[in-house]
């Protein structure tokens, strides 16, 4: 034996392509994180909620699996509720944790986690201590193959303090396990449904942007003529927002999903659930069309009530399809109808201000969204055109994902102008993330869209249900908070301050903060 297990697990995330680590660190840590080797990158996030979820955000800018490193107990607990983010986005994320040393676990000790592997289940796909500390590094190339094979997700390692200097032979390479494609007889199913159908659509979900396969997508679109949908919350663009086929967005609920999808005589769902609702309005009394599913993941396939399921990666889905298709004879689909731009008003009015980034931010950009109440109107106004991942938000719901997923998206992809745009109460659950936006010299705009409150509550809540409690933020000054961690700031307030403000904004190389003031009344389009 000749080596450390620290030297065996340093070597396997070189080769593993995990030597951006995003951390918090602590006495448990310290055996991982001393003498860190030069060509390793520590990005530090000051509360572990913000360090999972900008290694989140950087897994999917990047198309990479990613390392986290978390304290022992309460900071594997604070990285939680992003653990489940990263659960519901699919990211291959390795949670390392550490541990107390193990001869002090049977006393209970301070920082100890007691039965670690417990506290993030059922939120990772795998988790585990390992029995001897000479088993680490083994664990954690396990741990990293479970993360990256479909469907992909988070898992977690929990590694006691006074393993990392224990002796340990290296570990054998071995490549990683590719992805895989559909039954050849199912596709062909598939394929005969859609030939024969006079007005079919696809339904794309968030696998079609994580596998880069939108361009694919497009393709077949425009040749089998086409119309495609976005599936219910997605939280990626999975289809250009202004495309010709692009049909809109399926609403999270359950009679307005067979509602928008009534005129269709064959539907194509691709690597989303079927479907992802958020309310309940009652049960549809229209029948869905025939369905077809295709999705990596065995539960998608599972809870589904109607369809036929094929599993497959989605890009391979979509290939073999295009390649079989007939020439169609249908008539070409009419795609949505986009709105006029709307006027500029005081106070200001967000449909106003996403009209107005539409014309400033390019067609490039990454934009981060985490707009509660805005949403709908994001859509109308700023339509995301990429052709690679254009959008990050959370799969999950657990907001406070969107300020430190910007961050982390702006280190993967370091070619981009990363745009977060956020409520200010989404912004708060994770402010200190502006702190490493700063430090680490990240050219991400965030443009906090500042209604003073919790609308989308109250207006979830309706008002049947009373006045409710808790959703009054009244005003939080985020130049304030923003100059005080180092970021350039605009504050907005006229109308008129708002594209000079965004036209600098954009152009800096430095984070930058823009604060602005809108109208506290939402904006209704349905
Ligand atoms: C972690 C977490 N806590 C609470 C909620 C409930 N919630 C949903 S929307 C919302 C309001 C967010 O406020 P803001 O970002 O200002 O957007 P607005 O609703 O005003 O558009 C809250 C608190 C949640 N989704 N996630």
């Amino acid at each position: 034996v000749t080596s450390t297990v620290r030297e065996v697990t340093r070597d396997l995330m070189r080769q593993l392509g995990l030597t951006t680590v995003f951390g918090n660190p602590g006495t448990t840590e310290i055996g991982f994180l001393r003498d860190f080797p030069n060509d390793f990158r520590y990005v530090l996030g000051l509360q572990e909620s913000i360090v999972v979820a900008m290694a989140d955000g950087y897994a999917h800018a990047s198309g990479r699996a990613v390392l986290v490193n978390l304290h022992s107990a309460g900071g594997v607990g604070h990285g939680l509720g992003h653990v489940f983010t990263a659960y519901r986005n699919n990211t291959p994320m390795i949670v390392l944790a550490g541990q107390q040393v193990r001869s002090l676990m049977p006393s209970e000790p301070f920082l100890g986690a007691m039965d670690a592997t417990l506290f993030p289940r059922p939120y990772v796909k795998w988790a585990v201590e390992p029995a001897r500390p000479q088993d680490v590094p083994a664990a954690v190339a396990h741990a990293h193959r479970v993360a990256t094979q479909p469907p992909y997700g988070p898992v977690f390692v929990s590694v006691p303090a006074d393993d990392w200097d224990a002796p340990c032979d290296p570990l054998p390479e071995r490549p990683p396990v590719p992805g895989f494609g559909p039954d050849p007889d199912a596709i062909a199913g598939l394929v005969a449904a859609l030939d024969a159908a006079r007005r079919p659509a696809l339904v794309v979900g968030p696998a079609v942007d994580a596998e880069g396969a939108v361009p694919d997508v497009v393709a077949l679109a425009e040749r089998a003529r086409v119309g495609v949908w976005a599936s219910p919350m997605s939280w990626r663009s999975s289809f250009p927002e202004d495309h010709p086929r692009f049909l809109g967005f399926l609403p999270p609920e359950e009679r307005g999903v067979a509602e928008a999808l009534r005129d269709h005589d064959l539907v194509v769902v691709l690597g989303a659930p079927a479907f992802l609702f958020h309310v309940y309005r009652g049960v549809a009394d229209l029948p869905l069309p025939p369905l077809y599913l295709v999705s990596d993941d065995e539960q998608v396939l599972a809870r589904a009530r109607t369809g036929a399921g094929i599993r497959s990666g989605v890009r391979a889905a979509v290939r073999a399809v295009a390649g079989m298709v007939a020439e169609p004879t249908r008539p070409v689909p009419e795609g949505r109808v986009r709105r006029s731009v709307p006027a500029e008003t005081t106070p200001i009015r967000v449909d106003w201000v996403f009209a107005m980034l539409a014309e400033l931010v390019g067609e490039d950009m990454l934009l981060v969204e985490e707009v509660p109440s805005h949403l709908l109107v994001r859509r109308e106004y700023l339509p995301v055109r990429a052709s690679r991942t254009g959008l990050l938000s959370t799969g999950g719901g657990a907001l406070g994902y969107g300020l430190p997923a910007a961050v982390g998206a702006a280190l993967g992809s370091p070619d981009r102008k990363v745009v977060a745009v956020l409520g200010d109460g989404s912004s708060m659950y994770s402010i200190q993330g502006l702190w490493t936006a700063a430090r680490e010299h990240l050219p991400v705009t965030f443009v906090i869209l500042d209604n003073a409150q919790y609308a989308a509550v109250d207006i979830l809540a309706g008002p049947e249900n009373g006045k409710m409690p808790g959703v009054e933020l009244g005003g939080i000054d985020f130049v304030a908070l923003a100059g005080g961690m180092g970021l350039a700031t605009h504050r907005v307030t006229r109308p008129d301050e708002l594209k000079p403000a965004m036209t600098k904004a954009l152009a800096d190389d430095r984070p930058t903060l823009v604060h602005i003031r809108v109208d506290p009344n939402p904006t209704v389009l349905y």
